[in-house]
């Protein structure tokens, strides 16, 4: 009898061990289902403009390589929702790597300019969800990408935290796991951290984000902690209630990238805050930050050559020192965490920000928009806002590719504004 029962625990471990551990949120961490704190390492990966998780030979090829230097998760932007990624996410779920994903595509996400979130946007976000649900490393969803892509859009966070509310309601009526919800936010000065603030404020856990996360490339070349600007970001982060990690990083500005912001990101300085990394972008592109190439680029004109030349399948080739650089930090790299057992979350969600003339113009304290509601803005004749003075390091957005636009080309590139040049939306505003 005692064989036998010690023998089917042993089976029943066996087949646990096979499936990867869930990921989920207790207070600003994630852990794993088998109760260790997660850490974000990942690489962004959008090979393709519309789904890069349907060519399983590709995924297959991609994952064992990425698998070689640590790569625990990569973040794609787009897929479509209407066909199977089975095969994609076991690769990836072999190579123990999970999947953050944009729940948006190019027809379906919110724009800052028109901002507005409808049964439709609701519907193809909800079709995402109901495709990828079932896949134990899908780690995360984001609600939207750099939805605020200048200083004055905040008056589009009400959507986004809209957006976020009517996921989290479809996840739970369907019954799915509590998979993380949350918003990949532009490196906006002005607007940290009351965006972040926002979308977690409240005392209504129903419409709170589950993470926040920061496309940031600030860190470019011979920094440090103090000088890159990560200090500053990590001092508007240290009572932050939810995760918070890069959801993008990786300055090319200065050659070679040495990634030496990673050592930080997962050194004691930053662990204690913030959750890991990840790293901007896995292929070679126009836009020069690739890790890895497929081939060399080739004539766009030449016959059956991809539209931009650059090749987008095949076998990965590791681009130097690039990947040697980055390798030798992530090995090093050994980020120290708390188990979920010990960890007793103790901070609660910030006040809901009050509008400020000029940079945010939310009232915190009003209703979200209901599901199809839009805006309406009304403009006085507004006074502008001076500053004199040099940003301090760190403060300035720095350009931000986001894989988003597709090939080759950035889709919500910020630059740092001209100070003194601030133009702002004053006035009053309701939803109609
Ligand atoms: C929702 O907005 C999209 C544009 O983002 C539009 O194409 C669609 O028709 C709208 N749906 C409804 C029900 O108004
Ligand atoms: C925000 O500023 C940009 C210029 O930087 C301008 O084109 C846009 O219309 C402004 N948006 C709003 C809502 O004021
Ligand atoms: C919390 O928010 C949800 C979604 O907006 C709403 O249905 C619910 O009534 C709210 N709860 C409270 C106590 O206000
Ligand atoms: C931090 C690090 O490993 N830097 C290396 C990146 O690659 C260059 C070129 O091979 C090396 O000189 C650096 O030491």
């Amino acid at each position: 009898m005692r064989t036998t029962l010690f023998a089917s625990a042993l089976a029943g471990l066996a087949a646990v061990s096979n499936a990867i551990p869930t990921i989920s949120v207790k207070g600003s961490k994630f852990f794993t289902s088998d109760g260790n704190q997660f850490f974000v390492k990942g690489i962004a990966y959008q090979l393709v403009p519309d789904d890069p998780l349907i060519d399983s030979d590709q995924c297959k090829l991609d994952a064992a390589l990425m698998k070689t230097i640590g790569t625990n998760s990569i973040r794609v932007y787009h897929v479509d929702s209407s066909v199977s990624h089975k095969d994609c996410m076991q690769s990836f779920e072999d190579a123990g790597i999970y999947i953050w994903l944009d729940l948006d595509t190019f027809s379906s996400a919110i724009f800052q300019d028109a901002p507005h979130w409808n049964v439709t946007q609701r519907d193809a976000f909800g079709a995402v969800m109901d495709e990828f649900h079932q896949y134990d490393n899908l780690a995360g969803f984001f609600v939207g990408n750099e939805v605020l892509t200048t200083k004055n859009g905040s008056i589009s966070a009400p959507f986004v935290k809209a957006a976020t509310r009517d996921l989290k309601a479809y996840r739970d009526s369907k019954g799915y796991r509590n998979i993380p919800i949350g918003y990949s936010a532009a490196d906006i000065a002005e607007l940290r951290p009351t965006l972040q603030n926002y979308l977690s404020c409240g005392s209504n856990s129903s419409e709170q984000i589950d993470f926040y996360a920061l496309n940031a490339y600030e860190w470019c070349g011979d920094q440090n902690f103090q000088t890159s600007g990560y200090q500053i970001l990590t001092n508007q982060v240290l009572t932050y209630n939810v995760p918070i990690f890069f959801s993008e990083t990786g300055c090319q500005t200065v050659r070679p990238r040495t990634f030496e912001d990673q050592t930080a990101i997962y050194g004691s300085q930053m662990t204690p805050y913030w959750s890991g990394s990840i790293i901007y972008e896995w292929i070679e592109e126009a836009n020069n930050y690739g890790l890895i190439q497929y081939g060399a680029k080739v004539d766009p004109s030449s016959p059956g050559a991809p539209p931009d030349g650059f090749p987008r399948s095949g076998k990965p080739t590791p681009l130097q020192p690039e990947w040697g650089n980055l390798s030798k930090v992530w090995a090093a790299a050994k980020p120290s965490g708390v188990s979920e057992a010990a960890y007793k979350p103790s901070l609660t969600a910030p006040a809901c920000p009050e509008m400020t003339a000029g940079t945010w113009n939310v009232d915190g304290a009003a209703a979200l928009p209901t599901l199809g509601q839009t805006f309406e803005a009304q403009a006085t004749n507004a006074p502008t806002v001076s500053s004199s003075g040099a940003a301090p390091t760190g403060t300035q957005a720095q350009a931000s590719p986001s894989g988003t636009s597709g090939v080759g080309s950035p889709a919500k590139e910020l630059r740092g504004m001209g100070v003194g040049l601030v133009g702002v939306l004053v006035g009053f505003f309701w939803w109609m």
